[in-house]
């Protein structure tokens, strides 16, 4: 559906409007009441007293929304009222632990029909358009209906509610009201299947609640996808029962040397079911052949010179390699590999596959073809980086673009015969790229990354030879070699992760970066509730108190 951006009047102007022959004064009243994303270009002309006082908030905008001109104000006696699903249920408590915290009401949650005034969570009645994991959300003067086919779309639908309400429903401590929403109905779905962020806990380690904190902030923008790299040069940071070395040493540092970490299997399991109960799934990647030092310090064994190297506290790539000829290798990423499927319920297993200069052309061939066939006797699917289109892609396998061109010769000649992209093209989706040349966080050699550059491409007409049919889907990918802290992460993410999960999510035709850049700013408030420091782009307006 498309939309077209309406001028904002300045908060509490009123707006006059000629509407026919009368003149129709639509006041301040309007930006609280009538405010709805893309409701201006879904309203037919002569019923649209909002339009120019429209303000749009939904990030990722929807596919398309319709206002009624009523207001929804939750009540401190509202309830929440589920169908009988145990996974209602819980998206239901999810809903509800939001909205205690920052209003102070009790929210009960209940299984039953929902009274007046209430918000109901329900596994029907959404048109099967929607799919999985759309929603259709109905809100009016006596109460908000979210329904959906599966829960992930009901799951969504309850981030657009929340973004619906006022910003600070997002704070953890209690605001004051009127917590209202503005009437009207979204329908909603998404583009790609695959909407991803990737954190790197290999340069630098981060604890489980650190990705949890990251796993909550991503559910927000309806990312579905988390790729956690779990190994490189500088770090092993998942415990193997059958190699334990390379967690109990390779995993004991990091970039700079400072003391690293890795994730016992219960961590990671929790990890993943944290991440399930956000209706994202997590995709384990053990980078191989190549960024493998941190295993090679920790089993001599697996050296063709039988000699184990130091262990790596720099930032170079492209130095490692595991040893294609020796028969152990093969058995230690079976190993790895089926302990690693174990701990995942996804269907994919990243084996890396990138900066592989120290392998020779021949043998990194020989390495990827017994990879995928490793990870197919366990029963998953490869995704790799793009350089695993030098080798024979296997018909399932996932190639991950992450150059920064539009063209790569071996990715589309894999196009071609039917290989599928997931597009990270780091030069618009690294977050470890600088916003500007005074960042002080992050690399430089992919380019500067501000929003603008992030939400200015078309993942589907993108990349050479690569058309809409072809893409999984987009992941914005979270290098850590300068990143140490939580609030690195949320400096670099924020707000350049929205602009790639709107990309990910919502139409093309909804893209238009004047009204993109209001959306986002609307965001602003939201993350500062959360206690989320954000860069402060100066593309992007951002109301006051933000
Ligand atoms: C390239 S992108 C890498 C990583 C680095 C990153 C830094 C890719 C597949 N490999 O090893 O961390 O650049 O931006």
């Amino acid at each position: 559906m498309s939309r077209t951006p309406s001028p904002t009047p300045a908060p509490g102007s009123p707006t006059v409007r000629r509407r026919g022959p009368r003149l129709v004064l639509v006041a301040a009243l309007t930006a609280a009441s009538l405010v709805w994303a893309g409701a201006a270009s879904a309203l037919p002309d002569t019923t649209a007293t909002a339009a120019a006082a429209t303000t749009d908030v939904l990030v990722p905008a929807p596919v398309s929304s319709v206002a009624n001109g009523a207001t929804y104000t939750l009540a401190s006696a509202a309830g929440i009222a589920t169908d009988a699903s145990p996974e209602a249920g819980a998206i239901g408590d999810y809903l509800a632990g939001v909205l205690r915290a920052s209003t102070g009401f009790a929210v009960p949650v209940s299984a039953g029909a929902a009274g007046n005034g209430s918000i109901a969570l329900q596994l029907s009645g959404a048109p099967g358009s929607v799919g999985d994991e759309g929603y259709l959300l109905t809100t009016t003067a006596t109460g908000v209906v979210v329904q959906a086919n599966r829960p992930a779309g009901l799951f969504h639908g309850v981030q657009t509610l929340l973004q619906l309400l006022p910003p600070r429903v997002m704070s953890g401590t209690v605001q004051p009201g009127p917590w209202t929403v503005p009437g009207g109905t979204v329908t909603d779905y998404p583009r790609f299947t695959h909407r991803g962020a990737m954190l790197d806990v290999a340069r630098h380690f981060f604890t489980v609640a650190q990705v949890k904190r990251y796993i909550d902030q991503l559910a927000l923008y309806k990312v579905n996808q988390l790729h956690l790299h779990l190994s490189d040069d500088q770090g092993w940071r998942i415990a193997i029962n059958s190699w334990p070395n390379l967690a109990a040493y390779g995993g004991g540092t990091a970039v700079g040397g400072g003391p690293g970490g890795y994730y016992t299997q219960a961590d990671y399991s929790a990890i993943v079911a944290y991440a399930a109960s956000r209706y994202i799934t997590l995709i384990p990647e053990i980078d191989l052949p190549g960024h493998t030092n941190a295993a090679l310090a920790s089993y001599a064994e697996l050296n063709c010179s039988g000699v184990a190297p130091p262990r790596y506290t720099g930032t170079n790539v492209g130095f490692s390699s595991l040893c294609v000829p020796l028969e152990v290798t093969y058995t230690f990423i079976d190993q790895v590999i089926g302990e690693l499927a174990a701990l995942t319920p996804g269907q994919y297993i990243h084996i890396g596959g990138d900066e592989a200069s120290s392998t020779t052309a021949a043998d990194y061939a020989t390495f990827i073809g017994w990879a995928q066939q490793i990870v197919a006797a366990h029963g998953k699917t490869v995704i790799g980086w793009h350089e695993v289109t030098h080798a024979t892609p296997l018909p399932t396998t996932v190639a991950q673009y992450w150059g920064p061109t539009t063209s790569d010769a071996a990715l589309a000649a894999a196009v071609a015969k039917g290989t599928k992209v997931l597009m990270s093209p780091a030069n618009k989706t690294y977050l470890d790229m600088k916003y500007t040349r005074r960042t002080k966080l992050g690399q430089t050699w992919a380019g500067l990354i501000d929003v603008d550059t992030a939400y200015g491409w078309n993942p589907g007409a993108y990349l050479a030879g690569v058309g809409e049919s072809s893409v999984l889907g987009v992941e914005a990918p979270l290098w850590t070699e300068t990143v140490v802290t939580s609030a690195d992460i949320d400096y670099l993410t924020f707000p350049r992760l929205p602009a790639i999960a709107e990309l990910g999510w919502s139409p093309w035709s909804t893209h238009n970066v004047t009204a993109f850049h209001q959306r986002l700013g609307a965001q602003g408030p939201r993350w500062k509730a959360m206690g989320i420091g954000y860069y402060r782009s100066t593309q992007v307006t951002w109301p006051t108190g933000s």
